[in-house]
This record gives structure tokens, sequence and C-alpha cells, in this order.
């Protein structure tokens, strides 16, 4: 470690000194902001690791043969060594950032947004949107870090140059100390950030490695279900786009052969499946529309996808439910419960499931794996407990779930809901107008979908749907004349009920009214 014991001002003000010191202060802030990355990484989003990210990325990008040979070279340790040589890169580039910093404030943060760039173009690789966070809040500190390091060098050796030994003194400390204090602060971060991504990192990879096994009965969705309009939602909502609702400062790291779930309250005998007892009984593949209690009219926090899993009547009825019981308080790794009524759960009409596959991959590690429960027709707040651990057959008078004491009723049925995804807004040129969306009504199905354009009422055409558990696309096609134009749209369930107008927010138990937007056309 470069002048550790240097007293006066002429040795440390000598530029070889003065270079080491603000290369030291960028390899600082380099470690500041990969403790940062991985942590953030850890708590909010396990595809977002940059350091794992960058290093899949360079196996990818690599020849087969190098690859190869690195495998067969350095055995297991092919992936260590790779993960250190990314890190090494890191510490190079924000080194370099911090002796340009010293000549000149901002100098270096080129350097710094190159690590970045390299960093989000890895976690991009990965594909959701959240991934960019814990790359870009680790720029942020790791530079905010550096700069303040260097703006504390440049006093002591502006101190140093006006040979004022005693200020030399203290500005030489006052940089010392925080060099150390940062130092050591972020070298245990970045410890911590490995060691935890370590063991998320095998779960994600036996993840990765685990294929699902094949449903005995599954929903051919028909091809008419997707109508492929631009700017509409997709009938399946692809994995990475899924909305995300978890209460968990951290996703639990769950691996698939610790997991287990009991059954146990008021049930004739308690039962403890394994996720090996799991794959071995019969799975269905069922398409399933999960909406949270949560969504505004018109909003996004919605979503379709076909989900592999066990039935739950059928592992309730091998636990025998005894007479009096009227809900199973679901409740997962991380503590989140959730009440269901129990006849929900039992009834042989609806696919209530115990889902370990989502849209033909292993559930995401943010979306409940190893194992979740979907149930159509209630809200997520109800039902659609993820990372699942225990089934409690009880009492709604005994128990509650997570949001029930929080101010959310206990009964979480989902309402009648439809959402106009084009045109987005602003304006559009006159002429025909495609007019499209998605309503849903789970588990009892949408029968007729109407738009408004300025209060005059249109049938829409309905697309196909695998059946009443899921949303459904709809289009009407709209001669746009020139001028202000305010569009809302109305779906009828298959009972012949009218989605109300009547507007309520999203408390207590689900927003409704019309959605509604106006549109300039010309
Ligand atoms: N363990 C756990 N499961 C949970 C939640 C949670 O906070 N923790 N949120 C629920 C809510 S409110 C909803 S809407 C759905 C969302 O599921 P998703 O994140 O897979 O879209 O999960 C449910 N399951
Ligand atoms: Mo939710």
């Amino acid at each position: 470690m470069p002048g550790g014991e240097q007293n006066s001002a002429a040795q440390v003000t000598a530029p070889v000194a003065e270079r080491r010191w603000a290369w030291l202060c960028g390899v600082i802030g380099g470690v500041t902001g990969m403790a940062v990355a991985d942590v953030t990484a850890y708590l909010i989003a396990p595809a977002g690791a940059p350091i794992e990210a960058v290093g899949s990325m360079i196996i990818d990008l690599l020849p087969a043969d190098l690859v190869n040979w690195g495998k067969e070279t350095l055995g297991t340790a092919d992936k260590p060594v790779l993960l250190a040589i990314v890190v090494l890169g890191v510490l190079a580039l924000t080194g370099l950032a911090g002796s340009l910093e010293r000549y000149r404030p901002n100098a270096g943060a080129p350097a710094f947004a190159a690590v970045a760039l390299v960093g989000l173009i890895g976690v991009g690789w990965a594909g959701s949107p959240v991934a960019v966070v814990p790359t870009l809040l680790g720029l942020l500190c790791g530079y905010l870090t550096l700069r303040l390091l260097v703006a504390r060098l440049r006093r002591w050796l502006t101190n140093a140059a006006g040979a004022d030994p005693a200020s030399t003194a203290l500005s030489r400390r006052a940089f010392l100390v925080r060099a150390g204090a940062i130092g050591l602060a972020a070298g245990i971060g970045a410890a911590l950030g490995r060691i935890v991504q370590a063991t998320g990192s095998v779960v994600e990879e036996a993840r990765a490695r685990f294929r699902l096994p094949a449903p005995i009965a599954r929903d051919p969705v028909p091809a008419g279900a997707e109508l492929g309009l631009d700017g509409l939602s997709p009938y399946l909502t692809p994995n990475t786009d899924f909305y995300r609702i978890d209460t968990a400062l951290r996703l639990p790291i769950v691996a698939a052969e610790d997991w287990t779930l009991r059954v146990t309250g008021m049930v004739a005998q308690e039962v403890t499946l394994t996720f090996a007892d799991l794959l071995a009984r019969p799975l269905v593949e069922h398409v399933a529309t999960l909406a949270c209690v949560s969504n505004e009219v018109g909003g996004d926090l919605v979503g379709n996808a076909s989900w592999l899993g066990y039935p739950i009547r059928d592992l309730l009825a091998q636990a025998g439910p005894l007479p009096g019981a009227d809900m199973v308080l679901s409740r997962s790794e991380d503590g989140w419960t959730a009440g269901t009524p129990l006849s929900v759960l039992t009834d042989p009409g609806r696919q209530a499931l115990l889902a370990i596959g989502m849209n033909g991959e292993p559930l995401p590690v943010e979306h409940g794996y190893p194992v979740r429960m979907v149930v159509p027709g209630l809200y997520g707040y109800v039902s659609a407990t993820k990372w699942v651990r225990e089934l409690k057959v009880t009492t709604f008078a005994q128990d509650q779930g997570y949001w029930t004491p929080l101010g959310w009723a206990a009964l979480g049925p989902v309402k009648t809901a439809s959402r106009i995804d084009v045109p987005r807004r602003g304006s559009v040129p006159p002429g025909q107008v495609v007019v499209a969306g998605v309503a849903w009504d789970q588990h009892t199905g949408i029968a007729r979908v109407e738009i408004g354009i300025d209060g005059d009422w249109h049938d829409a055409e309905l697309a196909e749907t695998t059946g009443p558990d899921t949303w459904r696309q709809w289009f009407y096609r709209w001669d746009a004349t020139p001028g202000e134009h305010q569009l809302s749209v109305r779906a009828t369930n298959t009972d012949g009920e009218v989605q109300t107008a009547t507007a309520a927010p999203p408390a207590p138990d689900g927003a409704t009214g019309w959605h509604t937007r106006s549109v300039q056309v010309g």
C-alpha cells in the first residue's frame, strides 16, 4: 500500500504518491459501488446483480472453445475466477477514474460511467426492468464516495503545497480517517454482498437447471386469444413484464430441496409435502389472470399467465378439513399470510393451484420460487401466497391474513374490470383508429365489452380465451373525426352484470369505475 508512513509535505506531494492516493480513492469508490449494487440486488432484484450478470455475458460472448478450456483447466473454480476477473476489471477502471478525478472534478466520471454501462448491458441481457436499479444505485454511491474522498485528498495536498505543517497534518488525518472508515465499511459490505449473492445464485442456478414435469392436462390457448395488435397487452404476460407485489424487504431464497409445505390446523391428519412429493403428483397447467386489489382503474397491476401446479383441493382432501373450518391461512417463507375461503379452495370447479411453473418456466424467484398459490377469481392479497410454506385450516373468526388488520377486506373476490391499452394518449391522426384493451372478471368471464365515444356506446369485438379465468382482449375500429374525444370502456360479465360506473378507490376491496381516456384527433 503506498505511502502509509509518509510524514513530510515534500514526500506526499510527489506526483507518484499523489496519483496513488487518488487511485486508492477510486478503488474505494469502486468497492462501495459493488457493495451497494450487490446488496440492492439481493434485496430487490436477484437478476440485477451486475457482477454475476457481466460474468454471464462474458461467458455468452466468449467462443465455446475458450469456455470449455476454462472449465477443463479450472474445474469448479471457473466461476469464481471469472467473477474475480470482473471485479478486478471494475477496480482497474474505478481506480483510473480516481486518478483522473484528482486533476479535474468530474474527469473520472466517464470511466465510472463506462463501468456502469457494461454492468447495465450485463443486467439488460437478463431482461427485467428493475434489474437496472442495483447498477444505477451502485454507480451513484460509488462515484459520490470517490468525489468525497478526492475532495479531502485535494484539501490535504493543497495544504501540503502551502507548507503549513499544522493544517497539513490536520487535513492529512481527515483524509486518512475517512478513506480508512469508508474503505473498511465498503469492504465489509462487499464481502457480505458476495456471500449473499453466492447463496442466491446457487438457488438461481438450480432453478435454471430445473426442468418442469409435463402436465396431465393443459388449457390449449386458442389462436384467436391473441389479437396481436400494437400496444395491446399480450394475452399471456411474459414473466419479465409481470407485475410484482411483495412486502418482504428482501426476496426469500428457498432451495427446492429444502422446501416443504405443511397442512395444519383443523384437519383430520396433518400432511407434509416435499418438493419431490409435489413433482410426483399429477400436475395440471391452467391459464389464469392474477390481479392486485391495489390496482387503480386503468392500472397495470394485473397479468395473465399459464400456471403449472397441483390442485390445492386434492391436498386438502388428503388432510381432511374438520367441520366448522371456513378458511385456509396460507403462510409464506417470509411470514406473509393470506386468508382464503376453504370453500373456494375445495371447489371441484375451480383450479386453485400450488404452482411451480409460470408460462413454461420454473417460477421466477420474485414470483415465488419454488412454490406459490394461484386462485382464479380472488385478488392476490387473499390467495396468491408466494414462497408458500404452510396451509393452516382455520376460521375467519379466529385468523386474519396479513392485509386484513391493515384495513383491507377479509374477502377479496375480483371485480369486473376493463382497460383501454391503445390509443395510449395524446393525439392520433383522423381516420380509422383501433381502440383496444383487455377486460377481466376471473372465474365468471367476460361476455361483452362496450366502448363509449363521447357517451355513445358501441360493441367491441372480443378475442377468444382459454376460459372464464382469464382476461379477454377486445378491439373496436373507430372512425375518428378531428377534435377532442372521450373514450370509455365497460365490460359485462357472463352473469349479465354491467361493470359499475361508480368510482371507488382500491381500499378496502378493489377499485371500480370505467377507464376513460381523452384523445385529441387531428
Ligand atoms: N409472500 C408473499 N406473497 C404474496 C404477496 C406478498 O407480499 N408476500 N403479495 C400478494 C399480492 S398483494 C399479490 S397482488 C400477488 C402478486 O403476485 P406477483 O408478485 O407474482 O404478481 O402476490 C401475493 N402473494
Ligand atoms: Mo395485491
